[in-house]
């Protein structure tokens, strides 16, 4: 279920969710308009890294209509994931879908607002 008061992910802050025992700990730098941006995602549960998920990443403009941007996850570190965002273009509110396949569990869906910056 969506909270009313979602979390935002601004420049230069780590957005922490959890959801179903997993603690989902997401970067997104530098979110400027015109820069490309990485995500660090770091997923754990009862304190441990969680290895070996798919984590995908779907990215739309709140308030506009446009097709949702979609993105997979590396395995960069063990139990961390990282991709690299397409520079949006603009600044504002993000909506973002982070899904987690855990090898043995049961898939995590988890969102939060993106808020782009100019630079
Ligand atoms: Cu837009």
């Amino acid at each position: 279920m969506r909270r009313l008061a979602p979390a935002v992910a601004r420049p230069g802050t780590a957005v922490n969710l959890d959801r179903a025992g997993y603690r989902v700990r997401v970067r997104i730098e530098p979110n400027r308009a015109t820069r490309p941006s990485r995500v660090v995602v770091t997923l754990g549960r009862s304190g441990r890294r969680i290895r070996r998920a798919r984590v995908t990443l779907a990215l739309t403009m709140l308030g506009m209509p446009m097709p949702p941007q979609r993105y997979a996850l590396a395995e960069t570190t063990p139990g961390l994931y990282t991709c690299t965002l397409a520079a949006p273009g603009m600044v504002g509110r993000f909506g973002v879908t982070l899904t987690v396949r855990p090898p043995d569990a049961r898939t995590v869906t988890v969102h939060f607002v993106d808020l782009v910056v100019s630079t």
